[in-house]
């Protein structure tokens, strides 16, 4: 009832990201009576300097709501999508926007690997994977591009920034940080695809997927990289 939403709407003020994601949810599942608030909620946070998985929930769960009023209102104020994606090498980024926000985790992760690849350029893209000195040359511009389209469209969950803080509170040690994100359980590595979780069940910091086939080295210098610090 009223009184119900006027409750979580007061809750939904308070500057707690954990609480306010579950009250997103919340109102998620009132249907059409959330709808409105979580709108509102939108565009009040259009104030705030940087987008956050707050927005990209809010945006997901009004998208997904299949209300038409939702659809014509994301429209209205985001018409090229949530996350204005920024690139140093003119790279289209919209297609794994469009992926991250259905979850479709999977493929949003090929095509990461693919946008990694054509940051490095014509050889990566021709051979499929990436050289560790190719990765220290990235520009930061897209790595925090590619990162802030996981965070936003994952609660927070995914990212490099977020396996690199996993990585940096587990000493640096690989081992750990294989099994935190479930890459690896005992000796025996994860298997592609199927057996990683292709859903925002996973743990933490378990997409974007780096292949550990030929070591360690690129996605060192991925977590490594002068734009996270
Ligand atoms: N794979 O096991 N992986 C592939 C992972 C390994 C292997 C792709 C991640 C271990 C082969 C992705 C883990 C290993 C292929 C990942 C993992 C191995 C392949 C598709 C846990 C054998 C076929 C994109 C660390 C013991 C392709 C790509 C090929 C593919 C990811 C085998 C995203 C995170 C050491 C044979 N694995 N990969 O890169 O190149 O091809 O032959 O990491």
């Amino acid at each position: 009832d009223s009184n119900f939403i006027a409750e979580l709407l007061t809750q939904l003020q308070v500057d707690n990201p954990k609480k306010q994601l579950s009250i997103l949810h919340q109102l998620a599942t009132l249907e059409e009576p959330g709808l409105q608030p979580l709108m509102d909620f939108l565009l009040a946070r259009r104030q705030q300097p940087a987008i956050t998985y707050l927005d990209g929930t809010a945006y997901r769960l009004l998208w997904q709501s299949h209300a038409p009023q939702a659809k014509t209102f994301l429209q209205a104020h985001w018409p090229d999508g949530l996350v204005t994606p920024l690139s140093d090498k003119g790279l289209d980024y919209s297609e794994l926007q469009q992926s991250l926000l259905r979850q479709d985790f999977e493929a949003a992760d090929r095509l990461t690997l693919k946008k990694l690849c054509e940051l490095a350029g014509s050889g990566a893209v021709q051979r499929g994977w990436l050289y560790f000195t190719e990765v220290e040359n990235f520009p930061g511009q897209d790595l925090n591009t590619l990162d802030q389209l996981w965070q936003v469209y994952s609660e927070g969950r995914f990212g490099f920034s977020k396996q690199r803080q996993i990585w940096l509170s587990n000493n640096q040690n690989w081992e750990k940080l294989w099994e935190k994100i479930a890459w690896k359980k005992g000796n025996a590595w994860t298997r592609y695809p199927n057996e990683f979780i292709w859903d925002l069940s996973a743990p933490e910091g378990h997409l974007p997927l780096s292949n550990q086939l030929r070591g360690v080295r690129a996605m060192a210098s991925l977590l490594t990289h002068p734009v996270w610090s």
